[in-house]
Order: structure tokens, then sequence, then C-alpha cells
């Protein structure tokens, strides 16, 4: 049975599946979840029966549900080790890990849709306060990563290879773009992303590829 995706178009978390799903070439099939018409439908029943903390992505595999994106690349690797997106040795895998990390805990979380929602209901934040809280956390995180590629990246992230921190990497430069953060800054990231645009599965992946993105956004292709 083919793979399927609980996905959001513009999703920073369900892009980095498509990523992995797409570099190791699974057959898998969008199931468009939308994230903020009515409320969001990640709240509906099926949704959340499938994945009780409301968020995207789901992996559907053999009937079983995964969410978390990291779980989710994880048990790709496993089921599918070839190509591997994480590299041989226990320690260069623990670097590339920690760069995923960085991204996933200490970036993504603290600007995801929700929290913007609460600091504005909770705390009065206004468009530009949420934009530039975003904007600090991003560039928190991107100080440190632009370090670690500096000691341990090449064409890629971790050496030349693509590996995982790649595919996290993508989406979430892209999220850095939409609030206004100076990639300037990040040299080496930003050539990263340049030269991964030519990826076809990264170029798959793209929210203006996806079935649910909105007409009007996929003029950006
Ligand atoms: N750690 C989770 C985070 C998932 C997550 O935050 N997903 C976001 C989209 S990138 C979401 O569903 N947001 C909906 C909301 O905030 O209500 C993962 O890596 O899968």
């Amino acid at each position: 049975m083919v793979m399927r995706l609980r996905s959001y178009w513009r999703s920073s978390c369900s892009w980095r599946v498509r990523i992995a799903l797409n570099l190791k070439a699974i057959d898998y099939e969008i199931d468009p979840v939308h994230l903020v018409k009515d409320g969001g439908e990640q709240f509906s029943e099926l949704h959340t029966k499938l994945n009780p903390e409301n968020l995207v992505p789901v992996l559907n595999d053999n009937e079983q549900a995964i969410s978390q994106s990291v779980a989710i690349c994880e048990y790709l690797e496993e089921c599918h080790p070839t190509p591997p997106l994480l590299p041989k040795s226990t320690a260069d895998r623990a670097v590339v890990r920690q760069m995923v990390e960085i991204i996933n805990s200490s970036i993504q979380p603290i600007q995801n849709l929700r929290v913007g929602a609460r600091l504005k209901k909770k705390y009065d934040f206004d468009e530009r306060q949420v934009r530039a809280w975003n904007r600090h956390w991003i560039e928190n995180g991107f100080d440190a990563l632009e370090r670690l590629v500096e000691r341990h990246g090449g064409a890629a992230c971790f050496g030349d290879e693509v590996t995982l921190a790649d595919a996290f990497l993508v989406p979430q430069l892209y999220n850095a773009e939409r609030f206004d953060v100076d990639m300037d800054r990040y040299r080496l990231l930003s050539a990263i992303d340049a030269r991964l645009g030519f990826h076809p599965a990264f170029i798959e992946a793209r929210p203006e590829r996806q079935p649910d993105c909105p007409e009007h956004m996929r003029s950006v292709d």
C-alpha cells in the first residue's frame, strides 16, 4: 500500500518529510490538511485521531500513523536505508542530528503558527511583533548552524552528500525569508540552499509544487 502524507503546502515540517521521501524515491500521496481555513483542519476529528497533537505532518504507512518529522525521517531511514540520509560513523551521525535539532527543537517550535497566535491572543502582540519574535529565534539558531556548517560542511551541511540536515535547512530558510531574516549573515547556509534549489528531490517538495498550494502562490515557481 502506498504511503500517505498528511501535509500542508507551506508547513516546513511537512516539507522536510517530503524531501526525505523524494530523496529515497518512495512512492507517496499527499492528503492536504489546511492549517488556517475554518480554524484549522488539524483540529478535525479525523486528524485528532491520527495525531492528538493536532500538528502536521502525519505519515500513514501500513495503517500506522506516525507524527513528528524527526521520528518520521528516522522511520524512513530504517525502512528504506538507500540512499542513506545519515552518515556512516556514529560520531558523524551525531553532528548531523545536532544540526537537525537546532532547527527542529531550537527554532521551529518557537516560531510555529500556534505560538504566534497565542502571543497575539494572550499577550497583545501585533503582527509586526510576532514577525520580530520569529526572526529573533531563527537568527539565534542560524548563528549556531552557520558555525557548525563552517566546521563540518561542504557542498551540503555535512560534507558534500545530502543528509537530513539539508532536508531540515531548506524549509527553515524559506521561513527565514518570509520573516525577513537578513540572509547575508548566513553565507554558507544560503549557498547550500541555492545549490539544492537545482536538486529534483528538493524541487518537487517545494510548497508551490503541492496540490494544496493556492493558485496565486504557484507563480513564484
Ligand atoms: N515537532 C513537530 C512540529 C510539527 C509542527 O509544528 N507542525 C506545524 C506546521 S510546520 C503545524 O502543524 N502547525 C499547526 C499549528 O500550529 O496549529 C514536527 O517536527 O513534526
